[in-house]
């Protein structure tokens, strides 16, 4: 395989969506009937097109994230389709505003396209691109099982188990009383057994005073993890947890890039990260992520984003969990294959995103 020409940045065309969910988020984060998407497209000279997605979460962001992007795509007019160069020049024009946030998702969402069209440039699914391989990633379904009335937990948590085969679900905690969390994984267990890891995510609705009342009365449920027990950026409050708690936690979701991360791994905030493609910085703030987990012997899972963060994991030394959601389903071409617990990464060209271009049309907004 020989890559034949140079890419040449040409053009953006920026697009929102918002999907209907089957099952809405009830967390601390936040109630989500419908998941927004942004898709990005990346059309260079040479033909080539990359694409990736954000999901900021608010429906709204298409209206400061677009003009972001293409302020950018307007700078980056006739140069090179080099990754590494692109991102250190679009941090650099945003800078002033703030490396985290809007800065950094705008960043990330160009980044992951153009490693897209260079991947397909090259012929190489980006696993291979990034000199790892394509195949099997195991994945946990998080699909549901939000802070749900309790009645309709075991129905949830069984459903969610069956539609992929999985060995491995998440529930929302950190309801008001300790015996609602206590009966909520009680019914969950009964509905799955033992045999299915349960991981469990606070979504930081935490002071460091509650979570340590509720995690360490929790710590002995056998959890996979504890995530986000405490706001995400106060790292000395979830080293502590850290510290205290047998069960491990979880963090990274919201960290906006490589270097905050490596501000969390040397305070020693957390046993495990989950980074989120679109606050780490792309795939360029993710590989730079992962060499720092790696290194530190951090295991390293995702946030959202399953087809890119699929290929990545592949890539990634200390590659752990995939979370698998399929709220994006619709929109994508050919969703990734999840059976038997495991997410399979195909082998064409890219990330793997193409367009489902009836869905958008029906979803724009
Ligand atoms: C989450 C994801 C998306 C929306 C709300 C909450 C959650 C997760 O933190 O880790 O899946
Ligand atoms: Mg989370």
């Amino acid at each position: 395989m020989q890559i034949k020409e140079k890419l040449t940045f040409e053009s953006i065309e920026v697009r929102s969506v918002s999907i209907p969910m089957k099952r809405p988020i009830v967390a601390k984060v936040g109630t989500f009937t419908e998941w927004p998407f942004i898709l990005i497209d990346v059309k260079t000279r040479e033909g080539i097109i990359g694409r990736s997605y954000l999901e900021p979460y608010l429906k709204d962001a298409i209206r400061y994230v677009g003009p972001a992007l293409i302020d950018l795509a307007a700078k980056f007019k006739g140069r090179q389709l080099a990754p590494l160069d692109l991102f250190r020049d679009s941090i650099g024009a945003l800078h002033l505003l703030g490396r985290q946030g809007v800065s950094m998702i705008a960043t990330a969402g160009l980044d992951m396209a153009i490693w897209d069209a260079l991947a397909k440039a090259a012929g190489l699914p980006l696993a291979e691109m990034l000199g790892g391989s394509v195949g099997k990633v195991r994945t946990y379904n998080t699909n549901g099982l939000w802070l749900l009335p309790l009645d309709k937990l075991a129905k949830e948590a069984a459903e969610l188990v069956a539609e992929g085969n999985f060995s491995a679900i998440k529930i929302r905690l950190g309801r008001t009383a300790l015996k609602d969390d206590l009966k909520a994984l009680e019914l969950v267990r009964g509905a799955i057994g033992t045999d299915i890891e349960l991981m469990c995510d606070f979504n930081q609705g935490q002071t460091l005073q509650e979570a340590l009342s509720r995690c360490h009365a929790l710590d002995d449920q056998g959890l996979y993890w504890f995530e986000e027990p405490v706001v995400y950026d106060n790292y000395a409050h979830s080293a502590q947890l850290a510290r205290e708690l047998r069960t491990p936690v979880q963090i990274g979701e919201n960290i906006y890039g490589p270097r905050s991360f490596l501000d969390a791994v040397r305070a020693g905030a957390a046993d495990l990260y989950m980074p989120d493609l679109m606050r780490i910085g792309g795939v360029t703030g993710w590989m730079r992520a992962a060499a720092i987990a790696g290194a530190a012997g951090h295991p390293l899972s995702s946030h959202l984003y399953p087809e890119v963060s699929a290929h990545l994991l592949r890539a990634s030394e200390s590659a752990d969990w995939l979370e698998w959601r399929d709220w994006g389903n619709p929109i994508i071409a050919e969703p990734f294959e999840v059976k038997d617990g495991y997410a399979t990464v195909p082998a064409r060209p890219g990330n793997g995103i193409e367009w489902n271009e009836d869905a958008v049309r029906r979803y724009a907004y």
